[in-house]
């Protein structure tokens, strides 16, 4: 789907306003520094990058809850300005690499990558099924909502008319959850949407996970792939700076693996890496998690082991 001579184009995103949580906003800026760029250049890709998004007109939004929902109008508008950037990159025949930045940042990438791959398949790598509706949610925190927007499921709210709702729930598969709130289980059951928890990672390891996932949502292996990967689906142990934790998660190489394998399709059109919280760990250990967020991006983009 890519044009020759490949390029990606790296989106930065500094942004926290989805959780309760300072300093995701460093995620992207860390990334960035820790040499990115010039990684993938390294595995032969073009890199456009001009610099991270600064959001900065929706800084002082009067952004009172709507429901319990935390600054609605600013997670909204922030997102619709990636939908922008996100889209016109994709329509170059570039392949955006959001780097957030807390998940809910996934209802601008998602809807920008559909709007220009409207068949596109969606595989969301989390310990979470950010599918809270305004309806389920108990944290009113953004970020673990953004998919019931792109799905088109709960209650309209007039402040997001903006998303629609590109994503069929036949084109979404999850690989890692294990920390669900009791109304996204049942709206996984109501929408009959797929998931691999890490049940049955343990249970048929991830080889045969992955390409469980790819047949469900990808049975031919000819749609668009957007991936959308939190770093928190990695265990605590590989990736400890992170907003929300949580204990049983993939290993660093079932991580890689994922990348590695949605790569070897060669139907990657668009890349998330979100959730990096270099603010909430111990140098050495926001440092890992700056490490392990890059090489995930560039296990996506092609590198290989050997
Ligand atoms: N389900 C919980 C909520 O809605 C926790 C969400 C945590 N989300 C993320 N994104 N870190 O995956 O608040
Ligand atoms: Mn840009
Ligand atoms: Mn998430
Ligand atoms: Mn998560």
């Amino acid at each position: 789907f890519l044009p020759q001579p490949l390029t990606a184009a790296i989106v930065g995103c500094p942004f926290s306003g989805g959780q309760r949580r300072t300093g995701v906003d460093q995620g992207p800026i860390r990334l960035v520094e820790a040499g990115l760029v010039e990684q993938l250049k390294g595995l032969g890709w073009n890199v456009v990058f001009d610099g991270h998004h600064q959001f900065e007109e929706y800084n002082n939004l009067d952004d009172a809850p709507i429901g319990i929902m935390k600054n609605p109008r600013t997670v909204s508008q922030v997102n619709r300005s990636v939908a922008g950037v996100v889209m016109n990159h994709a329509k170059n025949g570039m392949l955006p690499v959001t780097l957030g930045g807390d998940h809910s940042l996934a209802m601008g990438t998602i809807s920008g990558s559909l709007a220009v791959h409207p068949d596109a398949c969606v595989i969301w790598i989390d310990a979470h099924a950010d599918i809270n509706t305004i309806e389920t949610t108990d944290s009113g925190n953004m970020h673990g909502m953004p998919l019931s927007f792109l799905l088109g499921i709960g209650d309209k709210i007039q402040e997001f008319d903006w998303i629609k709702p590109v994503l069929k729930p036949e084109r979404l598969v999850y690989i890692g959850l294990r920390d669900l709130d009791a109304g996204e289980k049942r709206l996984l059951r109501e929408h009959n949407i797929k998931a691999f928890s890490m049940h049955e990672v343990d249970k048929y390891g991830i080889g045969k996970v992955v390409e469980m996932a790819l047949d469900y949502v990808n049975p031919k292996r000819d749609l668009p792939i957007h991936l959308s990967f939190d770093v928190d689906a990695l265990d605590p142990s590989v990736a400890p700076s992170t907003g929300t934790p949580v204990r049983g998660g993939l290993t660093f190489r079932e991580g890689h693996y994922i990348c590695e394998a949605i790569h070897e399709t060669g139907l990657l059109v668009s890349l998330d890496l979100m959730e990096v919280n270099p603010s909430l760990a111990e140098a050495a250990d926001a440092d890992k998690t700056v490490a392990v967020g890059c090489s995930l991006v560039r296990a996506a983009l092609g590198e290989t082991l050997l």
